[in-house]
């Protein structure tokens, strides 16, 4: 048991949407939460990350900095998600050994799942065949850093371990209607289009996909009982283990902004993979569940996008 209380924790991309779910989560532990923004730190500098890693020294490091986007993100800029994530990944797991810290925590991502596995997707069948063709590169670079946490702690006998979480959503997401997640682009496109008064919301793809989604405050207390417990060498996924059609998402989404118009189901779109539930026993086994149901975490993460849209326009 790793006891977080009096300790210095690193949350690496604290800003973003599992760094600032960790922040809250953190805010009520008996701990100081180390934070250093892009204009201080840039996690892809070397020389720069291994620098603020022996400064700071902190007892534990989370890794929850990424370059991250939707099915659009990817596509259009396959050389940056492998680019940055894996250099982010390499220049963190490697200072933070170097700095002498024990216990670090890796993000990775159900993305990383071979797409010819059974499903539910099993930890067992991480890295036993190719990825999904539109994340390849993130699903590599994430891959990466969690073979990291394996090495080091095999070779060096330190705890650096991951998690796999499903498709995350909630405050601070990138409401972006072209490079943004779904949720996220669905509930701003739902909602501008609600405002315009328009009759039709388009959707990418064929809506048969299935997703499973999970607020980001649900996955930060997953995260910590991992930090705090968690000894093995294997990952460990992170979500409901419940699945949804886009379809019946999008619907969802237009139930909890107001929009009464026709959903419009755009095949120029790429679909990605069909499914990526995960088989979530082993983070049941240690006592977590999820708390949030998605229809009220939509609930929540729409508020949120109306207050960061106020705040905009004042
Ligand atoms: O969220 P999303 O981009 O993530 O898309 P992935 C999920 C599904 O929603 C796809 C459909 O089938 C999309 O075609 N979709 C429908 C939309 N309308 C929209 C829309 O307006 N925007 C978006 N983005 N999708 C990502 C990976 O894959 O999952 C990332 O590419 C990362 O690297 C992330 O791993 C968790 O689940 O397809």
């Amino acid at each position: 048991m790793f006891d977080l209380s009096g300790k210095r924790i690193f949350v690496a991309g604290h800003s973003g949407l599992v760094g600032s779910a960790l922040c809250r989560a953190l805010s009520d532990v008996d701990c100081t939460v180390l934070t250093a923004p892009r204009s201080v730190l840039d996690l892809r500098d070397q020389a720069s990350v291994q620098a603020w890693m022996i400064a700071h020294k902190p007892d534990a490091v989370i890794m929850a900095a990424a370059h991250v986007g939707g099915i659009g993100a990817n596509i259009a800029a396959p050389a940056t998600f492998v680019h940055d994530n894996a250099v982010m990944a390499l220049n963190v797991i490697h200072s933070a050994h170097l700095a002498n810290i024990n216990h670090l925590l890796f993000l990775g991502s159900s993305c990383m799942y071979p797409v010819d596995v059974p499903l539910p997707l099993r930890e067992e069948s991480l890295l036993s065949g190719r990825f999904e063709v539109t994340n390849a590169p993130y699903a590599l670079a994430k891959s990466l850093g969690v073979e990291m946490c394996r090495a080091y702690s095999a070779q060096y006998g330190r705890r650096y371990i991951s998690a796999v979480p499903c498709n995350l959503y909630g405050p601070q997401d990138r409401y972006d209607l072209e490079r943004g997640h779904v949720v996220p682009a669905l509930l701003a496109k739902a909602h501008l289009a609600k405002m315009s008064g328009a009759r039709e919301l388009p959707v990418w793809g064929s809506g048969t996909p299935r997703r499973e989604f999970l607020y980001s405050d649900d996955c930060a207390r997953a995260l910590l009982l991992l930090l705090r417990s968690y000894e093995g060498d294997a990952p460990v996924n992170v979500g409901t283990g419940e699945e949804i059609s886009i379809a019946n998402l999008a619907r969802m989404i237009c139930e909890v902004t107001g929009f009464k118009g026709d959903l419009v189901f755009d095949r120029s779109h790429p679909d990605g993979v069909s499914s990526k539930v995960m088989d979530v026993s082993r983070i049941h086994a240690m006592g977590w569940r999820a708390e949030i149901s998605l229809r009220d975490g939509l609930e929540r993460a729409y508020q949120d996008y109306l207050s960061r849209e106020a705040a905009h326009a004042a």
